[in-house]
């Protein structure tokens, strides 16, 4: 199993691969592959020198974990392309049909330190993250983008559940009712943990308007230090365009069974704003109301267009 690449492991997995049902795990909906592996996951132990890289999905994840992979190795293009991202920064939480690794799988034969994603809402976290002190970046996004780029994920990632007409995935949006649940408890929960937990806690939107400041951030919370000139190669290594077009970053590993890119490029646009082009006055209006009620309580400096 271990010689298979993941495509391969893909290819094997045939017809088990499909868009399976969520289950919740305490309230949350996820993957039934997930829920199945919960208690494992749960108990999941990490090394203190660990990183967790923690986004609802579709907040910026994948351009996090090149810019973090990319800071750990001074900026080295080619030491980066030695893997496709779930390769060299794991998916703690996934669990895909054999012989397909878990992120798991994948962990247990990396040595630490690792950089581990994860879309798990803050309460359903392994405790050992935070006993240990690891460091850990969330990354959110504007809740319109965030929405739109999930529901194109949804139409081409075909484990995901049918995301069915846009209207109606509005308001699975809003009810929580989408993998990995509600965006708002999401982004609230992260929060309100990022000064007693230390988790640098970042914006999409800051990263789109100035990349090298963001990438800078990053480097100091990660206690490096690095010349100008490598902050210069990063920041254009992991634009937009590049990634895009880097078979490592962009999500080419995955072949068609599970990431159909013909319906829709897991590196779509990349731009903050792309929902004024997919909500109607009227969507934008009752998702703007429902928004202020369920965003009442907290102030998170979000913005929707820069
Ligand atoms: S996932 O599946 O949850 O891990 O997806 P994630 O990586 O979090 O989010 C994918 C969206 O991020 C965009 N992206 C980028 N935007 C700007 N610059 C760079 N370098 C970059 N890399 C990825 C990607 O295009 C998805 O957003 P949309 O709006 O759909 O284009």
């Amino acid at each position: 199993m271990s010689e298979l690449t993941y495509s391969e492991a893909i290819q094997k997995a045939g017809n088990s691969i499909t868009r399976f049902p969520l289950i919740p795990v305490r309230g949350i909906p996820l993957m039934n592959h997930i829920a199945n592996n919960w208690d494992s996951i749960w108990d999941f132990r990490p090394d203190p020198s660990d990183l967790l890289i923690a986004t609802y999905p579709k907040a910026g994840t994948t351009w996090t974990q090149e810019i973090v992979d990319l800071l750990f190795h001074n900026g080295d293009a080619e030491v980066c392309k030695r893997a496709p991202t779930p390769m060299r920064s794991p998916f703690l939480e996934i669990c895909s049909p054999p012989p397909i690794p878990s992120g798991l799988d994948l962990l247990k034969k990396m040595d630490p330190p690792r950089v581990i994603k994860t879309h798990l809402p803050f309460q359903l976290v392994p405790t050992g993250f935070w006993e240990n002190k690891c460091k850990a970046i969330y990354v959110a996004r504007n809740a319109k983008d965030n929405l739109v780029s999930y529901y194109h994920f949804d139409c081409m990632n075909l484990t995901q559940p049918e995301p069915g007409p846009w209207e109606g995935y509005i308001h699975k949006f809003m009810k929580g009712e989408l993998s990995w649940g509600s965006w708002y408890d999401h982004v609230k929960g992260y929060w309100m943990e990022r000064e007693k937990r230390n988790i640098l806690y970042l914006f999409y939107e800051d990263m789109k308007e100035n990349p090298r400041r963001e990438v800078e951030r990053i480097m100091r919370y990660l206690e490096l230090s690095l010349p100008d000139e490598v902050i210069t190669r990063i920041v254009e290594l992991t634009s937009f365009k590049n990634m895009k077009e880097n078979p490592m970053a962009n999500y080419s590993c995955i072949p068609a069974p599970v990431f159909d890119q013909t319906i829709s490029p897991f590196m779509r646009k990349g731009e903050v704003g792309d929902w004024t082009n997919h909500f109607t006055p009227e969507q934008s209006k009752v998702f703007d109301e429902d928004y202020e009620k369920q965003m009442k309580d907290i102030n998170i400096p979000f913005r929707t267009l820069i």
